[in-house]
């Protein structure tokens, strides 16, 4: 079969697609020994078979069980490619404090944003899922971070985005901090209405943006003081 930067990145994707989990061992490793970038094959190959994962859910031809698996075969081949990625080699420290939002358990995405942030320079800290609002608000005032980003998959709970936007205020933390919103249900207008300052429909694309809001976000505090 061919080893092209193409051809592996499908099948990374179709190693999660169909459960693959020590096979998507072996591609990883051919992948990374082609000397392709690792960074792609995280976002371009096993995100993209997690996504279509969860399109076969909503088709309901698969379940949960399958679900969980195709997590599974994501993880075992970001292991493998996460300690090739190339690290932003930046000067500036830039800390983040992400999480699910309360009352949300899905975590994939997150975590994607969670590595997309890491490979950037990012320090993360990393509150998990099912985070209570104030717990966003300590972490942040504990490290003084430059970024909060909360993600959730469900509508039931993308209000708890704009309730801990809130408390935010509440604390005299919002201008000291760019807020970035991501998930499936959410979108640009809703980042609007809510007073978000970044969204990005995939994580790969968010921490371009991300970066580029803390730099304005400090440039204005230094005019400010
Ligand atoms: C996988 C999955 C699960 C897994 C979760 C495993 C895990 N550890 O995450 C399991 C099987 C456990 C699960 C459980 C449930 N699920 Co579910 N699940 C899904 C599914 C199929 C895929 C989600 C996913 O992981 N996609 C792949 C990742 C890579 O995509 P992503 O998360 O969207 O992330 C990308 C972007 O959104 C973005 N991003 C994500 N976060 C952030 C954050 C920031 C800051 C930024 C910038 C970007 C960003 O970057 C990511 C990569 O590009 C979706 C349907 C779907 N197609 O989305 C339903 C779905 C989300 N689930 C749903 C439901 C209802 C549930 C349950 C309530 C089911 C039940 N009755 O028990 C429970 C949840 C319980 C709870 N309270 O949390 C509904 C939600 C409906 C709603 N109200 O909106 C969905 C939409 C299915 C449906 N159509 O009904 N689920």
């Amino acid at each position: 079969m061919s080893n092209s930067k193409e051809a592996l990145l499908n099948r990374l994707a179709q190693c999660v697609v169909e459960m693959e989990d020590e096979i998507v061992v072996d591609i990883a490793k051919e992948y990374i020994e082609n000397d392709f970038d690792a960074y792609e094959g995280i976002a371009k190959g096993l995100a993209c078979g997690m996504e279509e994962a969860g399109k076969l859910y909503e088709e309901e031809e698969y379940y949960i069980p399958e679900l969980l698996l195709c997590s599974d075969a994501m993880y075992e081949g970001i292991d493998i490619l996460k300690p090739h990625l190339k690290k932003d080699d930046t000067k500036e420290s830039y800390k983040a404090v992400v999480g699910v939002v309360e009352g949300d358990t899905h975590d994939i995405g997150k975590n994607l944003f969670k590595i997309m942030l890491e490979t950037s320079g990012f320090e993360v800290y990393d509150l998990g899922r099912d985070v209570a609002p104030v717990d966003f608000i300590n972490k942040a005032k504990e490290v003084n971070a430059d970024v909060v980003g909360l993600s959730t998959l469900m509508t039931t709970t993308m209000d708890n985005m704009e309730v801990v936007i809130d408390l935010l205020k509440k604390e005299n933390m919002r201008e000291n901090v760019v807020v970035m919103v991501g998930g499936g249900p959410i979108s640009q207008s809703f980042a609007d209405k809510i007073g978000a300052d970044g969204y990005a429909y995939e994580a790969s694309k968010s921490v371009k943006l991300a970066k580029e809001l803390v730099i304005k976000k400090r440039a204005k505090h230094k005019e400010v003081v």
